[in-house]
């Protein structure tokens, strides 16, 4: 079982996550929360799809839900009671995807 992160790495953690965006994860009891509003559906759709792969492999899965261009999650690890590296390493995940996703054209199919 992963070991407990403690406050101090927390705080560490979540600095560097927010490094490029301050208010983006939040501290809410023993999780993480953070909201992303994409372009559309779809982009929405295909973050989901990439990290779903990501958190496949690491086989650490988040709360997360989706109202069109809004997705909403939560991360903690359920075995651990709590915060641990997985969790750094799924949100820094999903913040390089976000990231990745922005700074492409939009997923809005054309005809073209
Ligand atoms: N995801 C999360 N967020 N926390 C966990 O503790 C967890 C998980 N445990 N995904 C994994 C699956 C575990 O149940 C399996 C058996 O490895």
């Amino acid at each position: 079982m992963p070991a407990l992160m403690t406050h101090t790495d927390i705080q560490t953690a979540l600095r560097s996550l927010n490094a490029d965006e301050p208010t983006r994860w939040q501290q809410h009891d023993n999780a993480w929360l953070a909201e992303w509003v994409f372009a559309d559906f779809l982009q929405a759709m295909a973050f989901m799809n990439e990290v779903a792969v990501v958190a496949h492999r690491m086989d650490h899965h988040p709360e997360w839900s989706n109202v069109y261009n809004r997705v909403s999650v939560r991360l903690t690890t359920h075995d651990a009671g709590g915060l641990t590296q997985r969790d750094v390493a799924l949100a820094q995940a999903m913040n390089q995807i976000s990231r990745s996703l922005a700074s492409r054209d939009s997923t809005t199919p054309t005809d073209g």
